[in-house]
Formats: structure tokens, C-alpha cells, sequence
């Protein structure tokens, strides 16, 4: 076992961690440190902290010059913007979404009484599944959220067709797919509106941040309106609304993302390469790769164990992973479904979602991003070739390890 002489050595039987500091799936970039320093003391300076400060405004509009749409409403978090979206969009009743995704995406529907049905994903793209949302459509439906994970676009012109057809709004969680497109146009102007996050863990991130993007003019008003109590002026306030506001500081280190944003990039299709040429040949593992002919940020690195053809089921990999200080991560197990409230709400809801529960069996992520060396790619390659060429023995060895 190259990195580890033997499987005595493996920290989960008692030997040193290969690393000694953990390697974390979502260790934030950091942008250059002066031009960040310079931007937070002119803020001081100017003392302008937060509401629609310059900084802010420069902010949304790169984005919105990024992504070649009319509006960008940054917000709080992506959580947030997913809510005031929502909200603004009138989705009442049930929205279809998929389960396969981070819990905020039914969380901010069912925060406002808006009760989250899931569908099922595509197998090869874990991607919303057209054909299985119309089943789902029912009277009281009102709006489809489909999530491009992984940075790859959902089959919108499917997805739109349905909407349009059966009158529905259609909104985008598009909190992976910042600076990735979908038939070669950027992510961000489809559907009625689409939301990003830019929590620290995003390539690109302001802290803890989000926005909503949409070509509607009525419908940007709306939601920059209700992210700041719904005041009109500074005495009339016109409808309910919250505080989704994205502070100075948080736009600053937006900014100096998005400039680092062409480096971030080639990091993170480098680690892919990387990753891919390490892990890839090994039985039972397959890499979930970004669609062809289309751009990707590639801020995950995704794979899947599959149990039937390696030597060791994804749970046990990440187990001995985790021992060696390689926090991968089992992104988004257990499925929306089986998390509290829904799965008391809809406890047969495993039922309609065999490929999300497939999928929650086997997928792992890699760290990336700029805190993630070459050679700690190489040396955790070795270190998993090495695991799953001894699974049987390992295997046997971990049912006494409690
Ligand atoms: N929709 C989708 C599809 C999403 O993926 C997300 C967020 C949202 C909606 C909601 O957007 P936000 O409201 O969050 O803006 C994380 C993030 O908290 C979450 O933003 C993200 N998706 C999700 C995929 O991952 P955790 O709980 O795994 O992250 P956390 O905070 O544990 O960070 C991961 C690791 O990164 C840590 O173990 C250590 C390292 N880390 C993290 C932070 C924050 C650092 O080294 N430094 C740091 O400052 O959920």
C-alpha cells in the first residue's frame, strides 16, 4: 500500500493519519489580500456598512454583466434568496423539487407553508427528471425548482415546456452552477428566476451571501423590495417583507472573488484532472463528469462507489478516509426525504425516489479549490487504489473496530 506500508498502518487500525491537518471538501478561496484589505477601508472609510452600499451595487452588477442578465438581487445567503424568490414568484401549495439536493432547497419552500413534493433525478446526470415532475403536477401545484447540481444545467427547455403547459412558475437553484452554462449560455437568465449561493464553501462566495437573478423587471422590484421589510422610501413600506440584506464586507470579498475568478477556475480544472487520473481504473469507482461542451465552474469533484463492483461499500471508504484526516463528503445523503419534517410528513416518499436513493448509497466528494495541493490529490489517490486493492482484508479488520 505505496502511502501506507500495510494495512496495520491505516489510522482506523491504530497508525498516524496520513495528513495532519484535515483536508476539507469547501476550505474557502481567498482573493488577493490587499486589493480586500484596500476595498474593506474604503467602506470604513466612507462608513457605508450595509443597504445598497457602492460596494454591494458594484457587486450585483459584475454579476449581472457575468451572467448576461438584467438583474442580480444579492441577499443574505442562498437560503434567503431561495425564500424571497419564492415568495416573490407567488409559489403557494406544492412545488416540485428534486430530494437529491441540500436541504435549504426544501427548507426555504417549506419555511413559508409551501409543501416541497419531490421527484426523482436522472440516473446518469442526477439531474431533475422531466418525465417523472408531470406525474407529479396536481391541482394544487404551483411551481417547479429544479437544482443544477454539480454545475450542470437541468433540461430546461423540458422543464420549461411542462411549465408553460400546465401554467407554473419556474424557479432554479443554481447555487452550484455559478459561471457554468446550458447549451452554451451562462446559468442565471433561465426560467422565471434562478438563485445562487455564495456561502464561504462556493468557488466564489462573499462569506455568507446569495442572489436571485432574473430577466423580470417586476419581478427584481419585488424581491429588493422584500429583502430589505418591503420599504419603498424610508417611511412606506408596500409589502411584507425581511431582512435578506448582503452587508458591505460580504460584497467586497465578492468582488475580489469574482476578479480571482478566471484562477479559481483553472485550480479547480486542474484538481479535476488530477482527480480523475488518480482515481479512475479503480473497480466500482466512477467520476460524475460535467457535460460536454459546456462550461463548468468544477467546484465538485463527485464519484461514485458503486457496491456491487469495489471492494468497499462508500460508507466504509469514507470511514477509513475520515481517519486519515480526508474529510470527503457524502453530499446529499441522506436525500432530503429522509430528513425531519418530510419524512414524517411523506414517510412512503423513498418510495417514488429509487434513483435518489441509489444515489444517496454512493456518492462521495473529493476536496478542491486552492487549499487542496497536487500532491495531496496524488497522495490520496494512492492511499484509495491502496484501500480497494485490499478491501476483503480491510473489510474484515473493520468489523472489530467500533
Ligand atoms: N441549494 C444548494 C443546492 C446548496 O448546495 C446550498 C448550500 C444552498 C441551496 C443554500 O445556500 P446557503 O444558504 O448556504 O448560501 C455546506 C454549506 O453550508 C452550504 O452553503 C452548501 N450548500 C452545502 C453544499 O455545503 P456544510 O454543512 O457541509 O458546510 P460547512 O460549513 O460544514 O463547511 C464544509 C467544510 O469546509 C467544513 O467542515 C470546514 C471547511 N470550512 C468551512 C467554512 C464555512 C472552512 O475551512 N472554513 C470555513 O469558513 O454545508
Amino acid at each position: 500500500m505505496s502511502v501506507k506500508h500495510s494495512v496495520n498502518e491505516l489510522a482506523l487500525f491504530g497508525g498516524a493519519p496520513l495528513f495532519a491537518e484535515p483536508l476539507h471538501v469547501g476550505r474557502p478561496n481567498l482573493p488577493n489580500r490587499e486589493r480586500l484589505e484596500q476595498r474593506l477601508r474604503e467602506c470604513l472609510d466612507r462608513c457605508w456598512l450595509t443597504n445598497d452600499g457602492p460596494l454591494l451595487k458594484e457587486f450585483e452588477t459584475r454579476v449581472a454583466a457575468q451572467l448576461g442578465v438584467r438583474h442580480c438581487v444579492a441577499m443574505a445567503n442562498g437560503t434567503t434568496a431561495l425564500e424571497i424568490a419564492s415568495r416573490a414568484l407567488g409559489l403557494t401549495g406544492e412545488v416540485i423539487l428534486p430530494a437529491f439536493t441540500f436541504v435549504a432547497t426544501a427548507h426555504a419552500l417549506q419555511w413559508q407553508q409551501i409543501r416541497p413534493v419531490f421527484c426523482d433525478v436522472e440516473r446518469q446526470t442526477h439531474l431533475l427528471d422531466p418525465a417523472r415532475v408531470e406525474e407529479l403536477i396536481t391541482p394544487r401545484t404551483s411551481g417547479i425548482v429544479g437544482v443544477h447540481l454539480w454545475g450542470n444545467g437541468c433540461d430546461i427547455e423540458r422543464l420549461s415546456d411542462i411549465a408553460r403547459r400546465h401554467q407554473l412558475k419556474l424557479m432554479f437553484d443554481a447555487s452550484h452552477a455559478f459561471g457554468c452554462t446550458q447549451d452554451g449560455k451562462s446559468i442565471g437568465g433561465f426560467g422565471d428566476v434562478e438563485v445562487f449561493s455564495f456561502h464561504a464553501t462556493k468557488f466564489v462566495h462573499t462569506l455568507e451571501g446569495g442572489a436571485a437573478t432574473t430577466n423580470c423587471d417586476e419581478l427584481a422590484e419585488r424581491m429588493r423590495l422584500m429583502r430589505n421589510f418591503g420599504f419603498e422610501t424610508y417611511d412606506v413600506v408596500s409589502s411584507v417583507g425581511i431582512n435578506g440584506k448582503m452587508n458591505e464586507f460580504e460584497a467586497a470579498m465578492g468582488l475580489g472573488c469574482l476578479e480571482e475568478m478566471p484562477a479559481f477556475c483553472e485550480i479547480n480544472a486542474s484538481n479535476f484532472a488530477l482527480w480523475r487520473a488518480e482515481l479512475s481504473g479503480i473497480e466500482g469507482l466512477s467520476m460524475v463528469t460535467p457535460r460536454a461542451g459546456e462550461s463548468n465552474n468544477r467546484q465538485y469533484v463527485v464519484w461514485e462507489v458503486c457496491p456491487e463492483a469495489s471492494s468497499l461499500t462508500r460508507d466504509e471508504l469514507a470511514r477509513l478516509l475520515w481517519a486519515e484526516n480526508v474529510r470527503v463528503r457524502r453530499y446529499f445523503t441522506p436525500g432530503c426525504h429522509r430528513m425531519e419534517p418530510y419524512r414524517t410528513l411523506d414517510p412512503e416518499g423513498s418510495r417514488r425516489l429509487p434513483v435518489t436513493e441509489e444515489l444517496c448509497d454512493r456518492v462521495l466528494l473529493f476536496p478542491t479549490g486552492t487549499a487542496v495541493s497536487e500532491k495531496e490529490i496524488r497522495q490520496v489517490g494512492e492511499l484509495v487504489r491502496g484501500l480497494m486493492a485490499n478491501g476483503a482484508e480491510i473489510r474484515a479488520r473493520m468489523s472489530h473496530v467500533s
